[in-house]
């Protein structure tokens, strides 16, 4: 599935990049920002969205797979600082099915307990 991010309104991610609604934002550059998910799974539970409104897996253009390995490259360091020294999961959730809610591309980073798998 794709969606056309010029036709729908600013998602809650664009708004919190733009800095219309505040996010507590743990690592920022040039290509991305994480911070803290409202709505944590886990002891630790951060969110790492690139500045580029790309919606959803499905929207991964060529020219995007350098801006996908860094956010991923973010995750890691993220987690690192976050101290989840004995692992995390990250997870990109697609579309209706994956239950993906927010469409701006977004790496879930969760740790800080021993997580289930498979997820339900
Ligand atoms: P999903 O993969 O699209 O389902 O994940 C969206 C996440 O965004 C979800 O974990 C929410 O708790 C989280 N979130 C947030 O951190 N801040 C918000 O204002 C909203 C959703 I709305």
């Amino acid at each position: 599935m794709s969606t056309d991010p010029a036709a729908s309104e600013p998602t809650i991610f664009q708004k919190i990049l733009d800095g219309d609604v505040p996010a507590d934002i743990v690592y920022e550059d040039e290509q991305c920002i994480a911070f803290h998910d409202v709505n944590p799974q886990a002891p630790t539970h951060i969110l790492v969205i690139p500045r580029k409104p790309i919606p959803t897996v499905d929207d991964i253009s060529p020219d995007d797979e350098a801006l996908v390995g860094h956010l991923f490259r973010v995750a890691s360091k993220v987690a690192e600082r976050e101290g989840l020294d004995n692992g995390y999961r990250t997870v990109i959730n697609c579309g209706d099915d994956g239950q993906q809610t927010v469409y701006h591309l977004h790496v879930h980073v969760l740790g800080g307990r021993s997580l289930q798998w498979p997820p339900g």
